[in-house]
C-alpha cells in the first residue's frame, strides 16, 4: 500500500518567556525572529533556544514589520509566529548572518506563516537564493501554514546572505530565520558545489503524533515529522531505543526518532511512499536523494529473521540492499551519493526479502532534492570594499545581497566582470550625483581592478587618497563637483 508524502512542513510549539539575548550562541546556531519590534530577544520554552530579533541582520529601513492577524494566533502558537517582515519594495531583500567558518556545512531554515498579516487576504509566491545560488520558490497555499525551508549547504565565505526574491507573485516575507552548524563529516552529499533542499524529513511511529522531534533531542535541532498511518502501519517502540551513534554515522539520525518504527498491519504487507517530483523554475525535474535508517528494535525469536528488500519504482534502490538486516545496536543509514535517475513520480517499496520471517520495518526517513551552488559570488575582497563603501556613505538604492550575481539584479551603478571558471570583479563604480558627504574614502583602493571611479557632484572634501593612484587599471576618476 502506498502513502503519499506531505510536501510542507507544520509545527506548532509552545510559546516563549522573554529574555536579553543578541549574540549566536556558544553551539554556533544563529535563531532569529523576524519583525520582531522588541530590542531583546527571548527564549523559546519548548527548546531553550536563544531567540534574536533581526534587526542586526538586515540593513536599516528594509522591509516592514507586520503582526498576523489575530485570528491565527492559537494557544499553542509558539511566539517566532506572530511577528514578520515583509518586502514591499526592492527586487532582492536580503539577510546577512556573520562570523561562519568559510568552508563549513551550515543548515539553513526559513519559516514563513502569512496569518493575513496584511489584511489582503492574497497568497504570495516567491523565491528565496542563498548569496548567487537559487534555493527554493516559497509558495503559500493557506493563510493558516506555518512553512519551513531548509538547505544543507557549503558557506565558502566568512558570511552566508539569505535573500527574499520578488517574482511578480505578492509582497514577499519571513516570519524566522535559523542556521546551525555542521560537522564536516554528515551528509557527505552536500560540497562546495551542490546543496540539499529538504523535501521531507519524517520520524516513523511515535505515539504521540503532535510531538516533533527537535533540539535538544536532535542536537543539530534538525526538525523530524511524526509520521503514521494508523490504517496501514502499526508501530513498535522500544523505551531503550538503539543503544548508540557509530562512529562514522553520516546523519546522526536522534535516539528519539530511531526509538520508534513502522511496519505493516498485514505480515505479508510492504511499506511504500510515493512522492512527484516539484518543478523550480531553473529546473523542472529536480533530483533526489533519500536517507532512509534502520534500526531492530524487537526482541526476535530464535529462528526467525527480519530481511528487507527495498527497490525505487521496481528497481533495487542502493547498490547491495537487497538484503538488508536491522541491527539492534546501531542505525543503518541507507542512502545514495547522487540524485536517482529523473521518474515522473518516485515509488520507494520497503518488502521482506523471501528468506525473511519477519515483515519490513522503517524508522525514519529524509528526503533532499538537489540544488547546485555553483554560481560564484563576486570576489571576496571587493565584497568587502562595497559593503564598507556602502556602510561609510549610507548609500540605499538596490544594494543588497552579492554586488555583481544574479546579472539581472546586479548592484545600480556598479558594473562588473565575470572571467569565466573565477568570482566577478567590479569594473566600475558610478556614485555621482548621490549625496556623498565626508573624505573620499581609501577603501575605493582596494577595489583593485576597478577602472572608472565617478564620485562627481557630491558633498565629498578633503584629499583624493594617495592609494587610488596605485590601481593598475584605474583610468577615469572624476571628483569634480565636491
Ligand atoms: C513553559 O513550559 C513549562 C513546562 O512545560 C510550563 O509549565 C510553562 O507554563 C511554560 N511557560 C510558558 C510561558 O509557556
Ligand atoms: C503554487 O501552488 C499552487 C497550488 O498548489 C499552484 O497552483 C501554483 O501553480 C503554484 N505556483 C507556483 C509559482 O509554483
Ligand atoms: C487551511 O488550513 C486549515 C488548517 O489546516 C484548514 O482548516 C483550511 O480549510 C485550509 N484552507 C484552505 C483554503 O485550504
Ligand atoms: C495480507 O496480504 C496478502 C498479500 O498481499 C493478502 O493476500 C491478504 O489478503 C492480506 N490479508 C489481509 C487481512 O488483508
Ligand atoms: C535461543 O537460542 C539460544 C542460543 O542458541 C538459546 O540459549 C535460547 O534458549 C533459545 N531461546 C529459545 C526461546 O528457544
Ligand atoms: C508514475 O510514473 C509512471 C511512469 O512514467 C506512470 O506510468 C504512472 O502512471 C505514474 N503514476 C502516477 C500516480 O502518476
Ligand atoms: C528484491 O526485489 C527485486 C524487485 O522486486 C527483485 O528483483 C529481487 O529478487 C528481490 N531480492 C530479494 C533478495 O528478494
Ligand atoms: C535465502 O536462503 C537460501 C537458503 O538458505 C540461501 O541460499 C540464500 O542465499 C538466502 N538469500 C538471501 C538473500 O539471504
Ligand atoms: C555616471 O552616471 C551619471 C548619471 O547617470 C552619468 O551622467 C555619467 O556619465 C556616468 N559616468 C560614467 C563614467 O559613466
Ligand atoms: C551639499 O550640502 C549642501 C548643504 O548641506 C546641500 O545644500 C547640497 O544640496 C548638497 N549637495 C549635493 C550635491 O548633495
Ligand atoms: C514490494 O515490492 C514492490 C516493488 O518491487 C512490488 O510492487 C510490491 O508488490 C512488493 N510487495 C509485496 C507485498 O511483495
Amino acid at each position: 500500500m502506498t502513502l503519499w508524502l506531505p510536501l510542507l512542513l507544520w509545527i506548532t510549539a509552545a510559546a516563549g518567556v522573554p529574555q536579553a539575548r543578541a549574540q549566536p550562541d556558544n553551539k554556533g546556531f544563529i535563531t532569529i525572529d523576524c519583525g520582531l519590534s522588541e530590542e531583546m530577544g527571548y527564549v523559546d520554552n519548548a527548546t531553550k533556544l536563544s531567540y534574536t530579533p533581526d534587526a542586526g541582520f538586515i540593513d536599516a529601513d528594509t522591509g516592514t514589520n507586520h503582526i498576523i492577524s489575530p485570528e491565527y494566533v492559537v494557544p499553542a502558537l509558539a511566539k517566532v509566529w506572530y511577528s514578520l517582515r515583509s518586502f514591499p519594495t526592492g527586487m532582492r531583500n536580503c539577510y546577512t548572518l556573520r562570523s561562519l567558518m568559510p568552508g563549513l556545512k551550515y543548515m539553513i531554515r526559513g519559516r514563513f506563516k502569512y496569518g493575513n498579516y496584511d489584511g489582503l487576504d492574497r497568497l504570495p509566491v516567491f523565491d528565496l537564493h542563498i548569496g548567487a545560488n537559487y534555493w527554493h520558490t516559497v509558495n503559500i497555499t493557506n493563510s493558516t501554514d506555518a512553512v519551513f525551508v531548509e538547505a544543507i549547504v557549503v558557506v565558502p565565505e566568512d558570511f552566508m546572505q539569505v535573500c527574499l526574491v520578488d517574482t511578480g507573485g505578492g509582497t514577499p516575507f519571513i516570519s524566522g530565520l535559523d542556521l546551525r552548524p555542521l560537522k564536516r563529516t554528515l551528509y557527505p552529499q552536500v560540497t562546495p558545489a551542490q546543496g540539499l533542499v529538504l523535501f521531507a524529513r519524517l520520524n516513523f511511529g511515535p505515539t504521540d503524533e503532535t510531538f516533533y522531534v527537535r533540539y535538544p533531542d536532535d542536537p543539530h535541532d534538525r526538525i523530524w515529522r511524526p509520521w503514521g498511518n494508523k490504517v496501514m502501519w502499526t508501530e513498535i517502540s522500544m523505551a531503550s531505543g538503539v543503544q548508540n551513534i557509530a562512529n562514522e554515522d553520516l546523519f546522526e539520525a536522534p535516539k528519539a526518532v530511531l526509538k520508534t518504527a513502522i511496519k505493516p498491519r498485514n505480515a505479508s504487507g510492504d511499506l511504500e511512499f510515493t512522492w512527484y517530483p516539484v518543478p523550480t523554475p531553473k529546473d523542472p525535474s529536480p533530483g533526489y536523494i533519500a536517507i532512509l535508517h534502520f534500526a531492530e528494535l524487537e526482541i526476535l525469536p530464535n529462528n526467525t529473521v527480519r530481511q528487507l528488500n527495498i527497490t525505487l519504482n521496481s528497481k533495487p534502490l542502493y547498490l547491495y540492499t537487497s538484503d538488508i538486516v536491522p541491527d539492534r545496536i546501531y542505525d543503518i543509514a541507507l542512502y545514495n551519493s547522487g540524485p536517482f535517475i529523473r521518474h515522473n513520480n518516485y515509488t520507494i517499496s520497503i518488502n521482506a526479502t523471501a528468506n525473511s520471517t519477519l515483515p519490513p520495518i522503517i524508522n525514519a526517513a529524509e528526503i533532499f532534492s538537489l540544488i547546485p551552488t555553483t554560481n560564484l559570488g563576486t570576489d571576496s575582497q571587493d565584497v568587502s570594499a562595497i559593503m564598507a563603501i556602502k556602510a561609510k556613505y549610507q548609500v540605499k538604492k538596490n544594494w543588497m545581497g552579492d554586488p555583481c550575481v544574479p546579472k539581472s539584479m546586479a548592484w545600480d551603478r556598479l558594473t562588473c566582470s565575470y572571467p569565466p571558471g573565477s568570482p566577478p570583479r567590479i569594473t566600475s563604480v558610478n556614485l555621482s550625483s548621490s549625496g556623498l558627504n565626508g573624505d573620499i574614502s581609501s577603501t575605493f583602493a582596494n577595489l583593485k581592478t576597478i577602472q572608472y571611479l565617478d564620485l562627481s557632484n557630491n558633498n565629498l572634501t578633503g584629499s583624493i587618497p594617495d592609494a587610488l593612484s596605485q590601481l593598475p587599471s584605474l583610468t577615469f576618476l572624476d571628483v569634480s563637483g565636491n
